[in-house]
């Protein structure tokens, strides 16, 4: 293999997919209209990487939603209410990606430790599969056209069980192991045939703990497709991680060559190097980031590829993982101060540093030195530091992230907010209309003047003010109409951080993100949100809760330097945020909520890391909001995941009240959150913001019922799940309303 990547981007340098699958679903466009964009950009792909000089091109990176479900597809797998609705193959796939009426999306989750999203399949007893998909067998003839014969990426067996839940309750997917087998065994014979010479496979799954049941499974799955007799040589990729146990038993088995994360966890190699059954095998080391934006140290990536050498049969270049994780291309932002840029390689730029570092490795005569040079660069510049930052990190102590207890704090807010019973509110946005988006795009763009800009911003807070007392809430929002993004609204304002211009990263589907680059010491030069909170709060006696984002999804949503422990990180933008919240008070806001739904995405997949995880995340939170007088209320909201394992950090949040998605589970996770101690103010998700269906309001009641056998009343809250910025007004006008009827029924009931 030698050099190689383990995935690129696919959504198009200019979200070409993005545009060919919104027109296709939008009516607008035509199925031969999407696939043709679909090929175009893989072959712009395969052969950017060919000229690159990539000893081996990956195939199967491409994908029409997302490559979870690509396999499911691929193997027959499909829950039969999507296949029973009689579509072509590609509005079948889009069912079960986006739902239709009578047929709800398959479940939506994080990639591991990535803010990229899969699609979890369903599987249980009766799941069979057969080889049914096509498309990695089009995709090598499609490649071979090009003159190039590709290396097909799958994800492998043991990680797509793993990754799927139970149709029914009980049932284990990794017991379907051995129906499954068979069918990943016909596509490999099927390949050898199109005379694909080595074929990888994804197994993530084992960066994480796994249980020896788990770790036979994994032997079991590379003995039985080892022995498959016509076969393309097997790549087995562990990657977000190192690899523990299931480093010795890929190693004992009969694969032929490992991809290895040499990244995430540097000490990984140590492990590498010591593993004595490697010696038949070629091993792909991964040097280059792949989910991070810094230049390589090519002297640092070589020392740790060398030491493979007298491991393995042969040692090639690789990223630690796909670069599904990072923008396309660095030369498409010539605004980045160009001292900045020198610093950066997006996807295309590490496809030269593998090559490079390739190149290196097997004693060619390379020139290393701008490499160097743009490493060193970066390591004495002194922009990043900011002398200000350090002294004020320096002088903190313990009590300034320490409330008072919360039982002093209850009373100091009751007083000074004199809420009802079962108060009501919304999580922070509302509907973005095309005209605030509009109005939003023509300011950046310098066709509307600052003055018009908030006028319009204005106007639109006002209209939210006053349709929230209309609907009868009693903590209000000024609706966030200008912001883009929770968490580069924050980046553009902060000190630290810089902004791209392209550099969308797939999140989900068509949808994507910009995530901002913090590459120097953090600090808020100037309030963010100030204004816009204080007129709102003047519009209305109610009060208006002032909407930031915590410092954790801050750095969960950015690429951040990589120079120094994230805590480090996250302790300077929890003092920026501190200020806001501190300038939010002093502007009359009683009520301040801090956002963090990627709490438990940035939890490290191993336990061993929990404990380090939560000691500096909770702390972060804490430093920012503890900066308050007793009778100002702190909020948090999390969302997007499952809870189980951050319930204890939740609850060390020490917010007054937690807002938590909760709809869908049927309020499960409050009996959770009681278990697990938590006795502060709770507001469940009433009402599934995921899904344009309105709630009536008898079943917000009986949601509301079902939370009040967990939590009392005087500590329960009602709002919906998550915000409103991706409803649309003729959904939210009216779920709102049954939301506080039922709140009012509740609380005559109550009397
Ligand atoms: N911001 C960031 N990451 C996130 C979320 C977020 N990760 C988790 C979750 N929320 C992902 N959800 C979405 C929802 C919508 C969009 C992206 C991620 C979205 N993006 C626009 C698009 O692709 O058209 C672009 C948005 C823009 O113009 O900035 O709609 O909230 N960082
Ligand atoms: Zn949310």
């Amino acid at each position: 293999i030698g050099t190689t990547v383990l995935g690129y981007p696919r959504i198009g340098p200019a979200r070409e997919l993005k545009r060919a699958l919104e027109a296709y679903w939008a009516g607008t466009g035509t199925e031969d209209e999407l696939l043709a964009t679909g090929g175009q950009l893989r072959e712009q792909t395969w052969t950017a990487l060919r000229d690159a000089g990539l000893g081996s091109i990956p195939s199967g990176t491409f994908s029409h939603y997302d490559q979870v479900l690509d396999t499911a597809v691929l193997f027959g797998a499909l829950p039969e209410r999507f296949t029973r609705l009689g579509l072509s193959p590609l509005d079948t796939y889009f069912a079960a990606a986006r739902g239709v009426p009578d047929a709800p999306a398959l479940e939506m989750t994080k990639w591991f430790d990535t803010n990229y999203h899969y699609l979890v399949p369903e599987l249980g007893p009766d799941s069979r599969f057969t080889l049914t998909g096509t498309a990695t067998v089009d995709e090598v003839r499609e490649a071979r056209a090009l003159g190039i014969t590709p290396r097909p990426v799958l994800l492998g067996p043991v990680t797509f069980l793993l990754l799927a839940k139970p149709d029914t309750p009980g049932f284990r997917p990794l017991d379907l192991l051995d129906e499954l087998l068979p069918a990943y065994a016909e596509l490999l014979r099927q390949l050898r045939a199109e005379g694909v010479e080595w074929v990888q496979l994804d197994e993530p799954a084992f960066a994480a703990d796994r249980s020896t049941p788990e770790l036979n499974a994994l032997t079991r799955a590379y003995h039985v497709l080892a022995k498959q007799a016509d076969r393309p040589k097997l790549l087995v990729a562990g990657y977000f991680g190192g690899l523990g146990r299931a480093l010795g038993v890929l190693a004992r088995s009969p694969i032929d060559a490992l991809a290895v994360d040499l990244v995430t966890d540097e000490s990984f190699v140590d492990a590498v190097a010591a593993e004595g059954a490697l010696r038949d095998k070629e091993v792909l080391a991964g040097v280059v980031d792949g989910r991070n934006v810094w230049r390589t140290d090519p002297d640092r990536a070589l020392v740790r590829a060398r030491r493979l050498l007298d491991t393995a049969a042969r040692v090639g270049v690789s990223t630690s993982c796909s670069l599904l994780h990072v923008p396309y291309d660095v030369a498409a932002e010539p605004r980045l101060d160009p001292r900045l840029r020198g610093w950066l390689a997006f996807a295309r730029q590490k496809v030269d540093e593998v090559v490079l570092l390739g190149r290196a490795l097997a004693g060619a005569d390379v020139d290393l030195t701008p490499a160097r040079e743009a490493v060193a660069d970066r390591a004495r510049a002194t922009e990043p530091t900011d002398p200000a930052v350090r002294t004020r990190i320096a002088g903190l102590t313990e009590k300034d992230a320490i409330r008072p207890p919360y039982a002093q704090r209850v009373l100091a807010q009751s007083t000074a907010l004199d809420l009802p019973a079962l108060p009501t509110t919304t999580i922070g946005s509302f509907p973005q209309t095309g005209d605030v988006r509009r109005a939003r795009a023509a300011h950046r763009a310098g066709r509307l003047r600052d003055e018009e800009y908030r006028t319009a911003m204005r106007a639109e807070i006002e209209r939210v003010v006053r349709l929230q007392e209309n609907l009868g809430l009693d903590v209000l929002v000024h609706g966030e109409p200008e912001r883009n993004d929770m968490v580069q609204y924050f980046a553009e304002q902060l000190a630290g951080f810089a902004a791209t211009e392209h550099g969308w990263v797939q999140s989900y589907g068509s949808r994507c993100v910009r995530p901002p680059i913090l590459f120097g010491d953090v600090s808020r030069p100037e309030p963010m949100t100030v204004e816009w909170a204080r007129y709102a709060q003047s519009l209305t006696g109610r009060p208006v809760k002032g909407m930031l984002t915590g410092p954790v999804t801050i750095l969960a949503w950015s690429f951040v330097r990589d120079d120094q422990p994230l805590g480090d990180t996250a302790r300077q933008v929890a003092l920026a945020i501190r200020d806001e919240v501190a300038d939010l008070e002093t502007a009359g806001i009683r009520i301040v909520q801090v956002d963090e739904p990627a709490l438990r995405e940035l939890l490290p997949l191993r336990a061993a890391g929990h404990e380090a995880y939560f000691g500096w995340a909770v702390h972060a939170f804490r430093l920012a909001t503890s900066g308050v007088a007793d009778s100002t209320q702190i909020h948090t909201h999390m969302c997007y995941s499952e809870f189980g394992e951050v319930l204890p950090a939740i609850d060390a949040l020490d917010a007054d009240v937690t807002s938590i998605e909760a709809a869908r589970s049927k309020m499960e996770v409050l009996a959770d959150l009681t278990g697990a101690g938590f006795a502060r103010g709770v507001g469940p998700g009433v009402y599934d913001i995921h899904s344009p269906r309105v709630p009536d309001s008898g079943e917000v009641t009986g949601l509301v019922r079902t939370a009040l056998a967990a939590v009392p009343a005087g500590r329960l809250w009602i709002n919906p799940d998550c915000g409103l910025k991706t409803r649309r007004y003729a959904e939210v006008e009216p779920a709102l309303r049954h939301l506080v009827a039922a709140a009012r029924q509740l609380r005559g009931e109550a009397r």
